[in-house]
C-alpha cells in the first residue's frame, strides 16, 4: 500500500558550548532551502522544472488532474493508484494556471522562474496573476514539506552534529570542529551537505559561512539558488556594510523606518552612528544592539536539539481503515511502525519508559493513549505489547486515517534499569474491541 511513513524524534532544548572554549576560528554557517515548497511539489511533478510554479491558495486539488485525466485518457485505467504513481507524466498543459484566479489566496513561495516575473512570499495571487497569468498554481502541501525537512535535517545532524532548527526550512550549523569546516573558510563542507542533500532528497540549498549566526544569515542569501558564500571577518566592511539595515535578522520594517527617518539606510550608515546616539534614540539594550550587529558581532550560541525525548512514527493511510475489515492490514502496519520505532531508537541508543499510540479518525479528529512501563526498553515486541493495550483504551469503531506509535521519557541506552521482566499482561487481557485487529502474539 502506497501510505507514506512519516518519523518524528522530539528534543528538548540544549545549547551548544563547543564554540566557547575552543582554540579554532569559530565557523558557523546558515543554511535555507532554495524555494522550499515549490522544490517539493517539482521533485513529484519533474515535468514543471524551470516553469513558472507558484503555491498557494485552496486545499490539494489533485484529484482535478485524475478527472481531467479520466476524461481525455478514458481508456486508461486511471485508478488513484496509477496516478498516484505516473504524476510525473501529467502533461503540463492538465495543471491548473493562475490566470483569472479571484479570491484572497496568498502566494506561500514560487519557483524561480516565477519570480522573474516579479511573484513573490507573501503576495496575493490575484496580484501574481496578473504578473505572470500563465503561472502554473500548486496547493499547499504541509504534511509533504515537513517529511523533507525532517529528511534534510537529518542528513545535516549526520555530518556536523551541532545544528539549531531555525524552522522548517533553515538551520544554523557549527562547523568549527567539523572535519573539513575550516578548509576554504566552511566552503569544503558547505559543499558536502550541499551535495549530500541533494543527492539524498534531490533538493538545493544556499549556505553561508561566517564568523557568527548574524553574518551567516546574511550571507545565505549572497548566492541563492543553490550557492555558497564565504565571510570572514575582514569583510565586514566590503560584503555587509553596504547591505540595507533591514537584512540585519532583527531589524523589522518599523525600526527599518525609523532608521531611514534619520537617514540610515545601510548597515555601514549604521556602524558610523556612535554607540551612545543609537542608544538614545533606540533604547538602551535594542541602540546597543544594533551597535554591536552593524560591526558584525554576535556571540550568540546554537541552541542545538541534542537530547531527543521521545520518538515516534505514525502513518496515513491512502484510504481509511477499520478495526474490522480491514484488520489483517492494520495489524501489519501496527507491527510494523512498532518495529520502527525501536530501530530508531537502536540506532541512536536511546531507551524509552513511556509507551503512547496516536489514532487520527476520518473526520480528523485525533487522539492519543499512552502507558508507562517498569524500567527502560527499545524493544520492538515489548513497544508493541504496551501499545497494544493503550488501543484497547480507544475507540476503534470508527475508520481511521491515521496510525503513529511513540515512545518516550528517553534516557541513553544501558544508563537505566533494564525492563527486561517478561510482560505477559497482554495474555491475560480478556476479548475487547481492540484484539479486533491487534493480536497479542
Ligand atoms: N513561506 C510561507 N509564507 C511566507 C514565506 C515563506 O509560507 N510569507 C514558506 C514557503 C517557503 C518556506 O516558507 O518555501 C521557506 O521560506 P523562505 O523564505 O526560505 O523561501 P523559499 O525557501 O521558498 O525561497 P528562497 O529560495 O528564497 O529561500
Ligand atoms: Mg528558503
Amino acid at each position: 500500500m502506497g501510505e507514506e511513513v512519516a518519523l518524528a524524534t522530539r528534543y528538548a532544548s540544549r545549547v551548544s558550548e563547543t564554540a566557547a572554549s575552543s582554540p579554532l576560528i569559530r565557523r558557523i554557517a546558515h543554511l535555507d532551502m532554495d524555494a522550499f515548497y515549490a522544490s517539493c511539489e517539482l521533485l513529484r511533478y519533474p515535468q514543471l522544472k524551470g516553469l513558472p510554479v507558484v503555491i498557494g491558495g485552496g486545499r490539494r486539488k489533485e484529484d482535478d488532474l485524475l478527472g481531467k485525466l479520466q476524461a481525455a485518457y478514458p481508456e486508461g485505467d486511471w485508478t488513484l493508484e496509477r496516478f498516484v504513481e505516473n504524476l510525473d507524466r501529467i502533461p503540463v498543459e492538465f495543471f491548473p494556471r493562475i490566470e483569472g484566479y479571484t479570491g484572497r489566496g496568498v502566494i506561500t513561495t514560487a519557483t524561480y522562474a516565477a519570480r522573474q516575473f516579479g511573484i513573490g512570499s507573501a503576495m496575493g495571487l490575484m496580484k501574481a496573476a496578473k504578473l505572470c497569468p500563465q503561472a502554473i498554481l500548486l496547493p499547499v502541501d504541509f504534511e509533504r514539506y515537513r517529511h523533507f525537512s525532517r529528511a534534510f535535517k537529518s542528513i545535516i545532524t549526520d555530518i556536523a552534529p551541532v545544528m539549531q532548527d531555525r524552522g522548517v526550512d533553515e538551520v544554523y550549523i557549527d562547523f568549527t570542529e567539523v572535519p573539513g569546516g575550516q578548509r576554504e573558510g566552511g566552503r569544503v563542507l558547505a559543499r558536502l551537505i550541499q551535495k549530500s542533500i541533494f543527492d539524498a532528497t534531490g533538493l538545493t540549498c544556499s549556505i553561508g559561512v561566517a564568523p557568527n549566526k548574524l553574518i551567516a544569515k546574511m550571507a545565505s542569501e549572497f548566492n541563492k539558488p543553490n550557492g555558497i558564500s564565504i565571510v570572514h571577518e575582514a569583510d565586514l566592511q566590503s560584503l555587509i556594510w553596504p547591505l540595507a539595515c533591514r537584512k540585519i535578522n532583527g531589524v523589522g520594517p518599523k525600526a527599518d523606518e525609523k532608521l531611514k527617518g534619520f537617514g540610515i539606510h545601510t548597515i555601514g550608515e549604521l556602524a558610523a552612528r556612535e554607540p551612545h546616539w543609537l542608544v538614545e534614540h533606540f533604547g538602551k539594550s535594542y541602540g546597543a544592539w544594533l551597535h554591536e550587529a552593524a560591526w558584525g558581532r554576535d556571540e550568540r550560541p546554537l541552541e542545538t536539539e541534542s537530547e531527543p525525548v521521545s520518538m515516534s512514527r505514525e502513518t496515513t493511510f491512502d484510504r481509511d481503515l477499520h478495526a474490522v475489515r480491514d484488520r489483517a492490514e492494520l495489524s501489519a502496519v501496527f507491527t510494523r511502525l512498532c518495529e520502527q520505532v525501536a530501530a530508531d531508537l537502536q540506532r541512536k541508543g536511546y531507551e524509552g519508559r513511556t509507551i503512547g499510540i496516536k489514532i487520527r479518525y476520518d473526520n480528523f479528529q485525533a487522539v492519543t493513549r499512552d502507558q508507562s512501563i517498569d524500567g527502560y526498553t527499545h524493544d520492538a515486541q515489548r513497544i508493541r505489547q504496551v501499545a497494544g493495550q493503550c488501543l484497547k483504551r480507544v475507540d476503534l469503531s470508527r475508520r481511521i486515517r491515521l496510525l503513529g506509535v511513540r515512545v518516550g521519557t528517553l534516557v541513553k541506552a544501558g544508563t537505566a534499569p533494564h525492563a527486561d521482566k517478561p510482560y505477559i499482561a497482554a495474555e491475560e487481557t480478556p476479548y475487547e474491541q481492540a484484539d479486533l485487529f491487534f493480536t497479542d502474539d
